[in-house]
């Protein structure tokens, strides 16, 4: 089944950074109880924004968040000080989002992860910056997957992001990043591909349209995971109809589920 990572709880949106700012927990609680009403799998917690302010807005929200939460958590961090703060606040085991191969932050986050039961979202970028071709998009991940392996993370509790790219920018990146998850999958079977979808559409108008069109087409590809904004019905009731038509589904009872609350129509 494809995994759902509510995107929303993040201080680079607007109304999000002013309630951090005020600290009205009854706007945080209720986008929270929103986004998990609409179907989400982790809810991201992405406090990194307001400069200095990352270490006590993380632990703001997350002591709001996480006792009216039934799901795990994403925790959005580059700085493992601030994820292994986080880590002692949360409940469930949390993904952690996000490790790369940029030396510093590899260096950092490695001795953070080892032994550590969580998900593991690894972006497949290092010093040289954002790959752009497919060969360079699979060599990280390999190099990712086998590091994570030796410190005992499972390859089934990792999710590589290829890093969807704006489409805007270069009319290959669509097909640049669908050749690297099949290959990706290809090579490890057993991986999971997360992308942070609304990237490729950046920078153009409709992107919604753009949004759910590429959804399907990468979870073709082999995504099994995405973060977004689960209150999107659309971008929601395409990815549930994706995963019935690639066999997620058994007997469609997600789907006709899905119908019967309204939350999928045509
Ligand atoms: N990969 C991984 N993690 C990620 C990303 C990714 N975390 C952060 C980001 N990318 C995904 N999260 C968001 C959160 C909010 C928005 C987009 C991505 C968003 N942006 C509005 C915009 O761009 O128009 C801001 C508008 C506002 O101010 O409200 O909503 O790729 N692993």
């Amino acid at each position: 089944m494809f995994k759902v990572i509510g995107e929303r709880i993040n201080t680079s949106r607007k109304l999000v950074q002013a309630a951090v700012a005020e600290r009205d927990a009854d706007y945080i609680v209720a986008d929270v109880k929103k986004q998990q009403e609409a179907g989400a799998d982790y809810i991201d917690v992405n406090a990194g924004a307001r400069i200095g302010h990352e270490t006590d807005d993380m632990k703001w929200l997350l002591d709001i968040i996480q006792p009216i939460v039934n799901l795990p958590l994403s925790l959005d961090s580059p700085d493992p000080a601030v994820l292994e703060m986080a880590f002692k606040r949360v409940e469930k085991p949390p993904m952690i989002n996000s490790i790369s191969l940029e030396k510093e932050r590899f260096d950092a986050m490695m001795p953070f992860l080892e032994g550590k039961n969580c998900k593991v979202i690894a972006l497949c970028m290092d010093d040289a910056g954002i790959p752009d071709c497919p060969e360079d998009i699979q060599d990280r991940a390999k190099n990712l997957v086998e590091e994570l392996n030796k410190i005992g993370i499972p390859t089934n509790c990792i999710y590589v992001d290829p890093l969807i790219q704006p489409i805007s920018t270069d009319s290959n990146k669509g097909i640049m990043v669908l050749s690297a998850v099949r290959s990706i999958k290809a090579e490890f079977p057993g991986v999971h591909i997360l992308g942070g979808l609304s990237n490729i559409s950046y920078g153009l108008p409709e992107r919604k349209i753009i949004n759910q069109t590429f959804v399907a087409m990468m979870m073709g590809a082999g995504m099994d995971s995405a973060i977004i904004d689960p209150l999107d019905q659309k971008l929601m009731a395409t990815i549930r109809t994706a995963d019935m038509l690639l066999s997620h589904d058994n007997f469609c009872v997600n789907y006709l589920r899905g119908v019967r609350s309204g939350a999928i129509k045509s």
